[in-house]
């Protein structure tokens, strides 16, 4: 469908053409969506925004008044330091426990492929196997993989637990940051442990000083950062690969309107990579074409599409508020999930098509849909059974009602460490290089969600591109890198939009200026690479000229992963307001007290102009620490030049 008209609110509520064709679809079909249940919830309650409820017991609910009117402490005596403190640490712990749980249901995966019990799994990169295992102390010598990886799955289930002292992947992080943990007591142990230990700290009558919880806080996020995150992304690359660059392609325009199109959506490649490979049967194929369809169409959605792009070069149909749009274009025959980000009101779009909603994780049902219990023991057979189910529905496909918006973009993803480092020749040393000399004069990770209170990727797509024109360049993960390719910052042309640094050295090595590192476990790459740069430099993360920004976030794992960022050593800048604005204490201590003890600090900033200048004047701020060429702060002002124009590289409409 191309020359789409759309209204005035769809362009509101999204840049990008595909979702706004979808937008205006759904309101013609009188298609509920997410925009729709966001302007239904208003007003939405100021004393949640502010992190000044709680029902943590039942002598509750309680709630303190923000003017000081009303009651200041809760039934209990809790005050809102307290309140905000620890509605803050349980978020981190949800968050970290997310990502950390998706890492356990990896290494159990892990651990049984070693002992021959999975089906559709292998070792597909063994010398990262075999490095990873003498990191943490596996002998590798004269073993063969499979007795290397039961071993390796086994220190890493410790992880989980507390028998040892400190997690497995924290010698990765520089001496004198682990030092700092030490000092302050916020060393991660155990990656339940933490999770655990905040869910104790949190219940009434126990942690009662907000700044004990908080940096509690710090040690639960860093227990996902350098644990359960750092699990999930180290073992999904020993066992699907590690990623190298590759070029695919994104939007709602990859849906093909002839074969038969799934959706895979949620977080886990343990799905995701068998249900590639069922795709590709034969038996299945010819199903297929014996319906009438040339193909089976296999595209991402969220984050398990980022770890098929990454390794598979699957193509990308799009990112968080994308995942109802997916469906209004009527092509999907299946959207398969497992968990995390998945809109239960998918299940109420998908029943005006045919399309069949196939839930899989016995941990995540969704009433009203298909569900098939994913075991990976049985993993290829049960991949089989799920896209034969999808293969049947073609034939109730309605061709009439199918609207695939326009062409997709180019974008590249795969920058692994591994990667990264390979094309600066297996060092670190050039980016060093061209860092200290000012020829990049930083580098930024900007990741997370989609978030509906505002414009559907602008904030990711803007801050963006002026921190590439400012010669900074910019790593993506999660939904900001689906964001992004959309835009088409994430192909090696892009570079025409760099500043002149910056374009010169993505056109020697043939990269864009924005790089592609994965899902949102993959963050735990961000926090390897960092502390590759520090440690080449014999400083610590917080003197590095980087920053982290979340725009758009939405959900309790992005605030863990802020947590373990900050923690690291690198201050972050959200576009969205965290809820804990009822506390001043706990403002000042995220906003400025954690610079004193961790050297990074959180700082709330909607406007993206505001944000890139306030990164590049931190940026500066750190090359001038290190000794490095830098502007001062006050010759950096807004460039407005062009920031009205949001630059959309769709091809609908055109
Ligand atoms: O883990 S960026 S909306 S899809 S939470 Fe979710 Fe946020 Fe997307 Fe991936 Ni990450
Ligand atoms: Fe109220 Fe305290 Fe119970 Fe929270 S823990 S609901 S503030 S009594």
């Amino acid at each position: 469908m191309s020359g789409t008209s759309t209204n005035g609110r769809a362009r509101r509520l999204t840049v990008h053409q595909d979702a706004q064709a979808m937008i205006d679809r759904a309101g013609e079909l009188g298609i509920t969506t997410v925009w729709d249940r966001l302007a239904a919830q208003q007003p939405q309650c100021g004393y949640c925004a502010l992190g000044l409820s709680c029902r943590n017991c039942a002598m509750g609910p309680c709630r303190v008044d923000p003017f000081g009117e009303g009651p200041q402490k809760g039934v209990c005596g809790a005050d809102a330091d307290v309140i905000v403190a620890r509605n803050l640490g349980r978020t981190i712990a949800a968050g970290s426990s997310s990502h950390s749980d998706h890492g356990r249901d990896i290494l159990e995966t892990f651990g049984h492929l070693a002992h021959a019990e999975t089906s559709g799994y292998r070792i597909a990169d063994e010398e990262k196997l075999r490095r990873i295992a003498t990191e943490v102390g596996v002998v590798t010598e004269g073993r063969t993989a499979e007795e290397v990886a039961g071993d390796l799955a086994d220190v890493l289930q410790e992880d989980y637990g507390s028998r040892r002292g400190s997690l497995s992947f924290i010698g990765r992080a520089p001496a004198v940051r682990r030092a700092k943990w030490e000092k302050l007591g916020i060393t991660p142990r155990g990656v339940d442990r933490e999770n655990v230990e905040m869910l104790h700290r949190t219940h009434m009558g126990v942690d009662n000083d907000y700044v004990n919880t908080l940096l509690h806080g710090l040690r639960t996020g860093l227990a996902d950062g350098w644990g359960g995150s750092m699990i999930a992304t180290e073992l999904s690359d020993v066992m699907f690969g590690t990623p190298q660059p590759v070029v695919s392609e994104v939007n709602l325009g990859v849906l093909k309107t002839d074969q038969v199109n799934i959706a895979m959506h949620g977080h886990n490649p343990l799905l995701s990579d068998v249900i590639c490979a069922a795709a590709q049967d034969p038996e299945l194929l010819e199903l297929a074409r014996s319906y009438g369809a040339t193909g089976i169409n296999i595209v991402g959605l969220c984050c398990t599409g980022n770890e098929m792009l990454m390794r598979r070069g699957v193509p990308m149909a799009g990112n968080h508020l994308m995942q109802e749009l997916a469906l209004v274009t009527g092509a999907l025959e299946a959207m398969v999930v497992d968990y995390q980000c998945i809109m239960p009101s998918i299940v109420d779009v998908s029943k005006c098509y045919h399309t069949k909603i196939i839930s899989t994780s016995d941990k995540a049902k969704f009433t009203g849909a298909t569900h098939i219990s994913f075991d990976p023991e049985h993993g290829a057979e049960v991949a089989h059974q799920i896209v034969r189910m999808a293969v049947e529905a073609y034939p109730d496909r309605n061709p009439e009602r199918v609207r695939i918006p326009g062409q997709p973009v180019q974008m590249m993803g795969g920058f692994s460490v591994e990667a990264i480092l390979g094309a600066l020749g297996g060092t670190p040393k050039p980016l060093v290089d061209a860092i200290a000399a000012g020829t990049i004069r930083g580098a930024v990770a900007v990741v997370g969600c989609n978030n509906p209170k505002l414009p559907q990727d602008l904030e990711h797509i803007e801050l963006t591109r002026r921190l590439i024109e400012n010669d900074v360049l910019v790593l993506v993960t999660g939904c900001a890198a689906v964001a992004n390719g959309k835009s088409g910052h994430m192909v090696p042309e892009a570079a025409a939009m760099a500043g002149p640094g910056l374009r010169s050295v993505c056109q020697a090595l043939g990269i864009p200026p924005v790089l592609h590192v994965g899902s949102c476990v993959d963050n735990s790459r961000i926090l390897v690479l960092l502390a590759a740069l520090a440690d080449f430099l014999g400083v610590d993360i917080d003197q590095l000229p980087v920053a982290g920004a979340a725009p758009e976030w939405y959900s309790e794992k992005a605030v863990a992963i802020g947590a373990y960022v900050v923690a690291s050593g690198v201050t972050t800048v959200l576009g969205v307001q965290p809820a804990v604005f009822g506390s001043p204490n706990v403002v000042n201590l995220l906003a400025d007290g954690l610079d004193g003890v961790v050297g990074a600090k959180f700082v709330v900033e909607p406007d993206p102009a505001k944000a890139a200048l306030f990164i590049r004047r931190h940026i500066e701020a750190k090359r001038q620490g290190l000794g490095l060429p830098f502007v001062p702060a006050d010759e950096l002002a807004i460039d407005d030049g062009e920031s009205a124009t949001v630059p959309v590289a769709s091809g609908v409409g055109s």
